[in-house]
């Protein structure tokens, strides 16, 4: 009953900073998805009669790449599959499914922040046994597995009816449909003080949810609105849909404007959060006040402290390199380690693993802790709100008052995306060509301190990855990053991170963009930005 389909190599399988991720057209080709799968299958080891975890975000497309998975999972020897009711598994709910069942890995099906529906993005990535994305090592190898590949194996079986809990056979291989909140939910209970957040949203504090019609909607549905006792219709959006509603599940100013304008409004509520395709992402608006990533990661750090799971302290933080360094101060002031990883949650796993870290952070959007080995987006709204129940402050007097303990750290990304690839990759490699003649060049005020490109050396297992990004540092501590995005699905990205460290107090009510316009000014000049691209501004600002 197995069958073996022979195919033909594609040669555009690399995966990139978190799977692979293309047009889901081009995942509908004949053989694209099955061929990536069983590049996965052959690059692994020794999961014979093991357990796989298989769930993705909902999107256009899902089920009938989930209905593959398992039938190919039974093929190539897999002795059980658990997947998601629905096909639906939050990307934190799966790490945390892979750990709890001690599964051999799992498969995600996703493109996260990007658009979904049949004009939009898929996405396949491939966890391992610590729930985490696998490392480069693997996703290297699967890319070799993709360029040779002759054929891939499937059950001739039928489908599995994804929408009933229970269990069924393909051949020696048990499949079971599973709660895809319940494990998840308990797990939250474990980590943070339920009594005390009910309590605070008992007062009237009054807290907003946008789900963006994209996986967590069920999650944050179930924990906050029935087990929390949030107001009803405090989550918002919370039907997931395969092109999430015809928006663009990207938890930013940009893409989720509404809930910002609403906080930003005379009657904001006290909390304002989303999160994106994937449930891996989280977006933190307090009343009148937008927290950026890299600000929440250095606050959740600093008060983490006050949920039950984390009372213990923290062994480390991490972050990762384009991220600003608020959280190196707080990591200064508690006496831990802090670790300074390429883009990509797969870096943080290896530190999480070992014990070095126990929260991680980027500037993307993703904060998360040891308890799964993906980023969390609901989990870093819980943390919050607990947070936010024992301190008894509002958003604003919270991150003021950081602030003012460790200074602000004006922080802001410029994307500019779908440009031509050679133009992309021309503006890179002039920089990477001019690094060693940087240092000492003064451009207005601004000198410049060192200037690379940046290696990280694994301190666990001493893997080297190089490239990451180009960095110039400048006198005072502002910084510059110019990197290529790895999960684009057109075209490339340019990402220019802009960063600035203001001690005095006195100025750190400026508006962002202003209080960094003479570095944005000195990027334009040191990497000629409107002369490669054409493009005289960015297209996404965050
Ligand atoms: C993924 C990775 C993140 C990374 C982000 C942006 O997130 O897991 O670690 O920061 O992409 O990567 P890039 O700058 O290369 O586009 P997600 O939420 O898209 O899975």
């Amino acid at each position: 009953m197995t069958q073996t389909i022979a195919t033909t190599p594609f040669d555009d399988q690399k995966p990139g900073t978190s799977g692979l991720r293309k047009k889901v057209k081009r995942f509908q080709q004949t053989n694209y998805a099955q061929n990536f799968l069983q590049a996965i299958f052959n690059s692994l080891e020794g999961f014979a009669g093991s357990a796989l975890v298989i769930g993705g975000d909902g999107r256009f497309y899902n089920r009938e790449v989930i209905q593959s998975a398992i039938k190919m999972a039974a093929a190539n020897g897999f002795g059980r599959v658990l997947v998601g009711k629905g096909g639906i598994l939050s990307t934190p709910a799966a790490s945390h499914v892979i750990r709890k069942h001690s599964a051999f890995g799992g498969i995600i099906l996703s493109a996260s922040h990007n658009p979904g529906g049949p004009d939009g993005d898929f996405g396949i990535k491939y966890n391992i046994g610590n729930g985490g994305p696998a490392p480069e090592k693997i996703t290297e190898a699967i890319f070799r597995q993709t360029s040779s590949l002759t054929s891939y194996r499937i059950a001739d079986a039928a489908d599995i009816d994804l929408d009933r809990i229970g269990t069924s056979d393909i051949g020696d291989m048990q499949v079971e449909v599973i709660d895809p909140v319940a494990d998840y939910a308990e797990l939250m209970q474990q980590l943070f003080d339920f009594d005390a957040i009910r309590a605070l949203l008992r007062s009237g504090f009054r807290i907003v949810f946008d789900a963006m019609h994209a996986v967590t909607g069920p999650y944050a549905k179930e924990i906050l609105e029935r087990q929390l006792g949030a107001a009803a219709g405090s989550v918002r959006n919370f039907v997931p849909e395969p092109d999430f509603g015809g928006h663009h599940p990207d938890p930013n100013l940009v893409h989720a404007k509404a809930l910002y304008d609403l906080m930003m409004s005379a009657d904001a509520p006290d909390f304002g959060a989303a999160s994106d395709g994937d449930g891996d992402r989280n977006l933190i608006i307090g009343k009148g006040i937008f927290v950026t990533p890299s600000d929440s990661l250095a606050l959740l750090a600093a008060n983490a402290h006050l949920a039950p799971g984390y009372a213990k302290g923290l062994a480390g933080i991490a972050r990762s390199m384009p991220t600003s360094a608020a959280a190196d101060r707080v990591a200064e002031k508690l006496g831990i380690g802090m670790f300074e990883t390429p883009t990509g949650w797969k870096f943080f796993g290896n530190l999480l693993d070992a014990g070095k870290a126990t929260i991680c952070g980027e500037e993307s959007a993703g904060t998360g802790s040891d308890h799964v080995r993906e980023k969390d987006g609901l989990w870093a709204v819980l943390l919050w709100l607990n947070i936010l129940a024992r301190r008894g402050e509002s958003v604003q007097e919270i991150v003021t008052g950081h602030w003012s303990e460790y200074g602000r750290n004006y922080y802001s990304r410029h994307d500019y995306e779908e440009v031509d690839i050679e133009a992309a990759e021309a503006l890179v490699g002039s920089l990477r060509k001019r690094l060693p003649e940087l240092p000492g060049q003064s451009i207005g005020d601004l000198t410049i301190a060192a200037a690379d490109d940046f290696s990280y050396l694994d301190p666990v297992d001493g893997s080297r990855s190089d490239h990451q990004g180009i960095r110039i540092l400048f006198d005072g501590g502002s910084r510059l990053v110019f990197r290529l995005s790895g999960t684009g699905t057109a075209g490339a990205t340019i990402r220019l991170y802009v960063e600035r460290y203001e001690p005095d107090t006195t100025r750190h009510g400026i508006e962002t963009q202003d209080a960094l316009a003479d570095l944005i000014g000195a990027a334009e000049k040191i990497a000629g930005i409107v002369k490669h691209t054409g493009r005289a501004a960015p297209t996404v600002i965050t």
